[in-house]
């Protein structure tokens, strides 16, 4: 799907007549002053290459990065690829076809995606990683990756598991699109840490591919299988938890009572999982990525050196703080 949204003012290039116009207008809305380098003034074109929006917390990052680029003054060229890698690729074609100034770029999954960042290097386009992380060298293939520490969410989520069942549980995993930097991380951080539980032990591991619907189917086959056995769930997102809380209910299952769930985003729907005692915990996975984003493009324009990875902070939701949170989660 294709889009282009043009905000923001016209080229710097104008008669004299319109000059102090144009200085007055800059100085109103904080436009590059006089003296910033050349082509400063110009619309900035920045192509947004996103892999879906099939989730409240995808949905949430494609705002925050229309919404900072609106709120600076740059011409968005989004596409969303559907979740389809070989879409993908062709908007990454696409968007260096229309020679925009920078690409901010979701990748899909790690290792697809090692032609296209070449390509965007040999047309000058500097690309910025958002959310998760690509195969190439950073500073190289792209300037840098911008994401939360999905080993740590792996390791937070497994660290209140052990505590919540003494370090004893029968565990289902829900892991979310394959490939994936999140569930490649996430996966290793849960793991070592249930590793030193002998009594930690992972019976099923199943992809939802992050989605609700996905979630749910998973979980159902999982429970045929596996009956009444599982005594805890991890799924690498809330859509999925949701999704499993769901199947366990119509299982004739207590969640939260027979079956002990933790997740990763931090969505509105589980922190009301969390409060209604359905959800344990739910760390959170920040998607705004849109003012961190644009902070490095502003860096660059300026020449600054920009570091090869910039870590979210993530915070913590359990029943303490969900309720609190709620009307400012996405
Ligand atoms: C994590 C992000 C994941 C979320 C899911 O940075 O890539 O993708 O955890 C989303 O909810 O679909």
């Amino acid at each position: 799907m294709a889009g282009v949204i043009r905000m923001g003012c016209t080229l710097t290039s104008c008669a004299p007549l319109f000059a102090a116009v144009f200085l007055f207008v800059s100085a109103i809305d904080g436009m590059p002053d006089a003296d910033a380098p050349p082509g400063a003034g110009k619309m900035i074109r920045v192509g947004f290459s996103q892999t879906d929006n099939l989730n409240p917390w995808r949905v949430a990052e494609t705002n925050s990065i229309r919404k900072e680029a609106e709120g600076r003054g740059c011409a968005l060229l989004y596409r969303d690829a559907g979740a389809s890698v070989q879409r993908q690729i062709e908007d990454l074609a696409f968007l260096i076809s229309q020679k925009v100034d920078y690409i901010i770029l979701v990748p899909r999954e790690f290792d697809a995606f090692g032609p296209q960042l070449q390509a965007a290097r040999r047309a000058g386009i500097p690309v910025i990683l958002i959310d998760r992380g690509a195969e190439g060298t950073p500073g190289l293939d792209y300037v840098t990756l911008i994401a939360s520490n999905f080993i740590q969410e792996g390791e937070r989520a497994a660290e209140w598991l052990v505590q919540k069942t003494a370090g004893s549980a029968t565990i289902v995993e829900l892991s979310g699109t394959v490939d994936s930097t999140p569930v490649i991380d996430r996966a290793k951080g849960f793991r070592e840490v249930i590793s030193r539980y002998p009594r930690m032990k992972i019976v099923a591991s199943e992809s939802g591919d992050f989605l609700r619907t996905q979630g749910q189917k998973a979980m159902e086959g999982i429970i045929l299988r596996a009956g009444r056995s599982m005594t805890a769930v991890f799924a690498h997102n809330d859509e999925m938890a949701i999704g499993a809380i769901q199947a366990l209910k119509a299982a004739g299952m207590v969640p939260g009572r027979d079956v002990i769930l933790v997740s990763i985003d931090g969505e509105r729907d589980a922190l009301k999982a969390i409060v209604a005692g359905e959800l344990g915990a739910s760390i959170e996975c920040n998607p705004r990525f849109g003012p961190k984003a644009f902070d490095v493009i502003e860096a660059l324009r300026r020449g600054e050196e920009i570091p090869e990875s910039i870590v979210i902070p993530d915070h913590f939701f359990d029943k303490q703080d969900a309720l609190e949170y709620i009307d400012k989660a996405f």
